[in-house]
């Protein structure tokens, strides 16, 4: 792991000593806390790492997270009581004037202490540092996103087998999230989304109690988490027979998602991609209803970083794993999206999801 904690130094734009870590309770503990220490294992609330810009790293953790900590080839330090943390932080930053941190990961509350507890330190957001080298997946994080995408493919497998006419939402969620972890996820990577009918024209609903019934679309968006690290993949499906509307839409998304993997290589600017896609489904009667970005990067956290953003600016690079998801919403009649996940490779770039896309009717 020496090389990724090279690298957020590297990454920054601002020049420090050293870089503290530092984790709230959950859910405010900094995914980058696992990036630097490859802890697979534990929950680390109030543990801080050090990072140092030779590669070195310190971890700080309480004895109750001790025993999973010696997983990490970090050097440990365990605190035992409140006041031992700050004496043994102290020690630990003692040749350290500047001292940066992830300011989109500590909360206030735990900056105020890193400022009570090192007074004469200068502190200095190096959250560009963490989110720069993230985009850039090394081999080991590319092996896991691939096995997660595994189970999200098998998972998505099973849908057709069990639906059935006055399922609800809720039961296909449930069977997901089963399979899900009966592959071998430790979890979903984020709350499942399973809706029927009307509700899938909103892109964000999880799931309810509404029965399933002849003629309703159904969008299924999940992912599996492993070893910390998550797929991300949706489907649409149609319960019976598809009007020639629905029909429609789906081909428009199916062309939409092509136009971007047909463009996806290093060096294309990330919004460009974004603007093609929307430029698509803006030109055919479906205008104004692609309602958010083609797609993020994908990693530690689902939302790992910007990816296919109307705004971002960033070119394409080698061994990022993005997301590819355009939607087409009309609210009150439904809504169709297709994700899929890929790895950016020399001169295009790779599926890493590969359930079938074609619009299939359930019966
Ligand atoms: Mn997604």
């Amino acid at each position: 792991m020496i090389q990724r904690v090279k690298n957020i130094f590297i990454n920054s734009k601002k020049a420090v000593d050293s870089i503290i870590i530092k984790n709230s309770s959950t859910p405010f503990v900094d995914d980058n806390f696992f990036y630097v220490t490859d802890l697979e294992q534990g929950i680390f609330e109030g543990s801080c790492a050090v990072l140092y810009p030779d590669g070195a790293l310190d971890i700080l953790v309480s004895e109750l997270e001790s025993e999973s900590a010696r997983k990490s080839t970090a050097h440990l330090t365990v605190y035992k009581k409140k006041e031992e943390f700050s004496v043994l932080l102290k020690q630990l930053t003692s040749s350290s004037k500047t001292i940066g941190i992830n300011a989109s990961g500590l909360s206030h509350h735990d900056f105020n202490t890193l400022t009570e507890i090192l007074p004469q330190v200068l502190f200095v957001d190096v959250s560009d540092g963490f989110f720069k080298t993230r985009l850039i997946k090394d081999e080991q994080e590319i092996q896991r996103i691939k096995k997660a995408c595994v189970i999200a493919d098998d998972t998505m497998g099973i849908v057709p087998d069990v639906l059935s006419e006055g399922m609800r939402e809720y039961e296909l969620a449930a069977e997901i999230n089963y399979s899900l972890q009966i592959l071998g996820a430790e979890k979903p990577a984020f709350d499942t989304i399973c809706s029927f009918g009307k509700n899938t024209a909103e892109p964000h609903y999880s799931h309810g109690d509404v029965k399933l019934t002849k003629g309703d679309l159904i969008v299924c968006d999940f992912g599996a988490c492993l070893k910390k690290y998550n797929s991300d993949i949706t489907r649409t499906f149609l319960f019976g027979r598809a009007t020639e509307q629905q029909k429609e839409i789906y081909k428009t998304v199916l062309q939409a998602q092509q136009i971007a993997f047909d463009a996806i290589k290093p060096g294309i600017i990330a919004g460009d991609i974004h603007h093609a896609v929307s430029s698509f489904i803006d030109s055919t009667k479906y205008r104004g209803r692609f309602i958010h970005s083609t797609g993020h990067s994908l990693g530690l956290a689902v939302h790992d970083g910007p990816g296919l953003a109307p705004e971002n600016t960033m070119e394409l690079q080698e061994n990022m794993i993005l997301t590819v998801e355009p939607g087409i919403y009309l609210p009150g009649f439904g809504g169709v999206r297709i994700e899929d996940d890929v790895l950016i490779k020399k001169g295009g770039m790779e599926l890493l999801t590969k359930s079938p896309r074609i619009f299939t009717e359930l019966e």
